[in-house]
C-alpha cells in the first residue's frame, strides 16, 4: 500500500492567494489538492495543518472513500466551507496519487470520457454595454461557444463582475473589505438592455450567461427572468441567496429562464431540496469547496436523477489544481452542462504547471497520469501571502446587502 508519510500546506500569492496541500507517500509518489477559500485562506491552511494532516500520516493513500468518511464524520462538526474545502484538498491529492500509481489520468478512473471535450464559458465585462459587447466579440473570435455578460450600472460607481482589466477580474482587492453601493432598480433597468444589444451584435449561435450574484429577492429575480426570456439566456446564476432553498420556487413560478446556483455550497445538503424539487437547472458546486471529487460525484449523481446538469464554478480564486480536477470530473460525468473558465494570469500558471488545454471553446484535462497539475515550490516561495478580502455591499441608504 502507498503509505502517507508527509503532508504540507503551501501558501503562495502569484498575484492572488492560493493554498495548496501536497501529500507524499513512502514510495515517493506525491499528490496535490487545492485548498483556497477566497478571503479566508489561512483558516483552511490552519484547519489542515492543525487538525487534518496529523490524522493522515501512516494511512493508505488508496483508501480515498474511507479517508473522506473519516474526515467528514470523524470531525463531529460536519460541513461548512472551511471543513469541506480542507476535505476537498485531501480528496483531490489522493485522486492525483491514485492516478499516478495507476498510470492513468483521473478521468479514466472516474469511468472514462463521456464526451470529447468540456464546453467552457468566458467572462465578458465592461463599464458600459458597448464595452461588454466588444469584450464578448473578442471571446467569440477566440472560439468560445458560451460567454457570461456583466456590465456597469449607470448611476453606480461599481458592481459585481466589472473589472478594470479586460480579461482578469479579481474581486478580492484590498487588505480590508472594499465597500460597494447597490441599487436593484438601477440594475434591473440595464440587464435586459445588455442582452438585447448582445443578441443583435453576437447573434444566436452563442450561449449567453449572467451572474446576479445573490442580489435580488425571489420576485425581483422572477421579473428579470421574464425580461430576459426573449434573448434566451443559457442561465441566470445566483438569482437570490439560497440559504432558504424554498426561495427558488417563487422564481420558478414566474420564469422559464434556466437557473444556476451553488458556487458557495459546501455539501449535498445545501442542494438537496433544490435538486429534488427541480427548482434549478444547473448545480454550480465545485470540487474545491464541496468536498472534493468524491463528494461532487455524489451531488452530480443526485442531480442526474432530476435532469439537473453540472456547471462548476471556475473563477480565478480556484487554483489551476482545482481547475484540473474539475476538468477530469466534467469530462467523465454523464450530466455535464458547462464549466466556468476564467483564465489565470501567466504568473499563476507558472507556479502551477498543468496539462489541461483550451481550443475552440472547449477544454481537455490532458492525459498525464493523475490530475496533470503540480506546484513549482521554488516559484511559489517567491510570492508571499498578502491578505485580501472580498468586498461588502450596501444599499444606497447604507443597509448592508449581499455582495
Ligand atoms: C463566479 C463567481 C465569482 C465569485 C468569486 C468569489 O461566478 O465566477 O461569482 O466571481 O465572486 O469566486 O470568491
Ligand atoms: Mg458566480
Amino acid at each position: 500500500m502507498p503509505k502517507i508519510t508527509r503532508a504540507r500546506v503551501i501558501v503562495t500569492c502569484p498575484g492572488r492567494n492560493f493554498v495548496t496541500l501536497k501529500i507524499e507517500c513512502d514510495d515517493g509518489t506525491t499528490g496535490v489538492g487545492d485548498a483556497t477559500l477566497n478571503g479566508r485562506e489561512l483558516a483552511v491552511a490552519s484547519y489542515l495543518s492543525e487538525h487534518v494532516i496529523p490524522c493522515l500520516i501512516g494511512r493508505d493513500a488508496h483508501r480515498i472513500e474511507d479517508v473522506w468518511q473519516y474526515l467528514y464524520k470523524g470531525a463531529y462538526w460536519r460541513r461548512g466551507p472551511v471543513t469541506m474545502t480542507a476535505i476537498a484538498a485531501v480528496d483531490m491529492a489522493l485522486w492525483d496519487i491514485k492516478g499516478k500509481l495507476a498510470g492513468l489520468p483521473v478521468y479514466q478512473l472516474l469511468g472514462g470520457a463521456s464526451r470529447e471535450g468540456v464546453m467552457v464559458y468566458g467572462h465578458a465585462n465592461g463599464a458600459t454595454i458597448d464595452d461588454t459587447i466588444a469584450a464578448a466579440k473578442d471571446y467569440q473570435a477566440q472560439g468560445y461557444k458560451a460567454i457570461r455578460l456583466q456590465c456597469g450600472v449607470p448611476g453606480m460607481a461599481s458592481t459585481y463582475g466589472v473589472s478594470k482589466d479586460r480579461y482578469f477580474y479579481e474581486p478580492a482587492d484590498a487588505d480590508l473589505p472594499t465597500e460597494n453601493v447597490w441599487s436593484t432598480s438601477k440594475y434591473l433597468r440595464v440587464v435586459p438592455e445588455l442582452f438585447r444589444t448582445a443578441r443583435e451584435a453576437l447573434g444566436w449561435d452563442v450561449h449567453l450567461l449572467h451572474d446576479i450574484h445573490h442580489r435580488l429577492t425571489p420576485i425581483e429575480a422572477g421579473r428579470l427572468g421574464r425580461d430576459l426570456e426573449p434573448y434566451r439566456p443559457f442561465w441566470l446564476e445566483d438569482a437570490t441567496p439560497a440559504e432558504n432553498q424554498e426561495a427558488f420556487r417563487l422564481i420558478r413560478q414566474h420564469t422559464t429562464a434556466p437557473l444556476a446556483v451553488g458556487e458557495v455550497f459546501s455539501s449535498i445538503w445545501d442542494a438537496k431540496d433544490l435538486i429534488q424539487n427541480q427548482l434549478i437547472d444547473y448545480i454550480r458546486a465545485t470540487v474545491v469547496h464541496a468536498g472534493g471529487i468524491t463528494h461532487l460525484r455524489r451531488i452530480a449523481a443526485l442531480a442526474d436523477l432530476y435532469q439537473v446538469r453540472t456547471g462548476c464554478h471556475g473563477a480565478t480564486d480556484l487554483s489551476p489544481v482545482a481547475m484540473a480536477a474539475a476538468l477530469h470530473f466534467d469530462l467523465s460525468v454523464p450530466n455535464f452542462g458547462i464549466q466556468e473558465y476564467m483564465r489565470h494570469t501567466d504568473e499563476t500558471d507558472a507556479v502551477f504547471p498543468h496539462a489541461y488545454s483550451f481550443a475552440d471553446g472547449m477544454m481537455h484535462p490532458g492525459d498525464a497520469p493523475g490530475l496533470g497539475v503540480d506546484i513549482d515550490e521554488d516559484r511559489a516561495a517567491r510570492h508571499e501571502y498578502s491578505r485580501a478580502f472580498l468586498p461588502v455591499n450596501r444599499l444606497e441608504d447604507g443597509t448592508l446587502w449581499s455582495w
